[in-house]
């Protein structure tokens, strides 16, 4: 699954267009550099428990991935983190400069709707459903979703006194583009409101445990599974789960969102929700 996104990732951007060269190494650069491929997974593991066509999801796969790759970019700026190392290579902008680590960031996010709409246009996905994707992408990665969500987190920095301000950052930050992969996949395959009702209850909960076991890896993980270095929370003097809970009742709070999580599925009228389920038994139990 993730292999297929990997080869289509390679050709995202059409060869008969003239991009210019700097541009399209430095956005193929961080879109080839690894990573989990989770978002694309979702979208697929989402089409296919409703039954839907693999083929159409893999635009849409590579939209979302396109859009996490791009933030990944602009969060390791000097501005932002100022991060070195990312996915087991040196940062966008240690290669190609800050000026061209925006513009791919830019050219990503903005390449990402035009991949939706090819899975109208190539794989027939009906239109309703490409227009309910676009409008989902546009909320949960923008100004009220992610965007939001590293606004709030780099507004707040060391100001952060209680859990629910975290909690507001981390759901922003990580679970609304799992919540989008989610319900992308589950449109594109005819899905109702009250499933996707109970997909983004399942992301939801699923994306909250994926960033706390990231705050718990960043603690005590190993940095060459990781592929960047560890404890970079506690040199940036960061506020984090395990920071205000301690380590052991962040490891119980992944395992109660996710049995949340599974429930929701269980109960959500899924037609085929089995992978789903064993991809929220993998993330709680994820070393990288
Ligand atoms: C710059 C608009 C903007 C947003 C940045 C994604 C993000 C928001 C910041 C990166 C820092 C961070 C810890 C974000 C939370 C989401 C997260 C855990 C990202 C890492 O995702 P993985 O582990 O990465 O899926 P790979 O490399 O495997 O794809």
């Amino acid at each position: 699954m993730a292999r297929k996104v990997e080869a289509e990732l390679g050709f995202a951007f059409p060869p008969e267009w003239h991009i210019p060269e700097k541009l399209k190494e430095s956005m193929q650069y961080s879109l080839m550099a690894g990573g989990k491929r989770l978002r694309p997974i979702l979208v697929i593991a989402a089409a296919e428990a409703f039954g839907g066509r693999i083929e159409a999801a893999i635009p849409i796969a590579c939209a979302v991935e396109m859009v996490h790759t791009y933030s990944l970019i602009h969060d390791d700026l000097p501005a932002m983190d100022n991060d070195d190392y990312r996915r087991g290579k040196l940062t966008n902008h240690k290669v190609f400069g800050d000026a061209m680590a925006i513009l791919a960031g830019d050219g990503l996010l903005t390449h990402a709707f035009y991949s939706i709409v090819q899975a109208h246009r190539k794989f027939g996905v009906p239109a309703e459903a490409a227009l309910s994707i676009v409008e989902d992408l546009a909320v949960l990665a923008g100004a009220k979703g992610m965007v939001g969500g590293q606004a709030a987190d780099i507004l707040g920095e060391q100001g952060i006194t209680r859990l629910e301000e975290l909690e507001y950052i981390h759901v922003r930050k990580t679970s609304d583009l799992i919540v989008f992969s989610l319900k992308a996949g589950a449109r594109l395959a005819g899905a109702g409101e009250p499933q996707l009702a109970a997909l983004e209850k399942f992301g939801h909960h699923i994306g909250l445990a994926f960033q706390i076991q990231d705050d718990i890896l960043d603690l005590i993980g190993d940095e060459q599974k990781l592929g960047k270095p560890v404890k970079s929370d506690e040199k940036q003097m960061k506020v984090t789960y395990p920071y205000f809970i301690g380590i052991e009742a962040s490891k119980r709070k992944i395992e109660e969102l996710t049995e949340g999580a599974k429930s929701a599925i269980i109960e959500g009228g899924i037609p085929k929700p089995d992978r789903l389920l064993q991809l929220a038994d993998y993330l709680m139990a994820r070393d990288h």
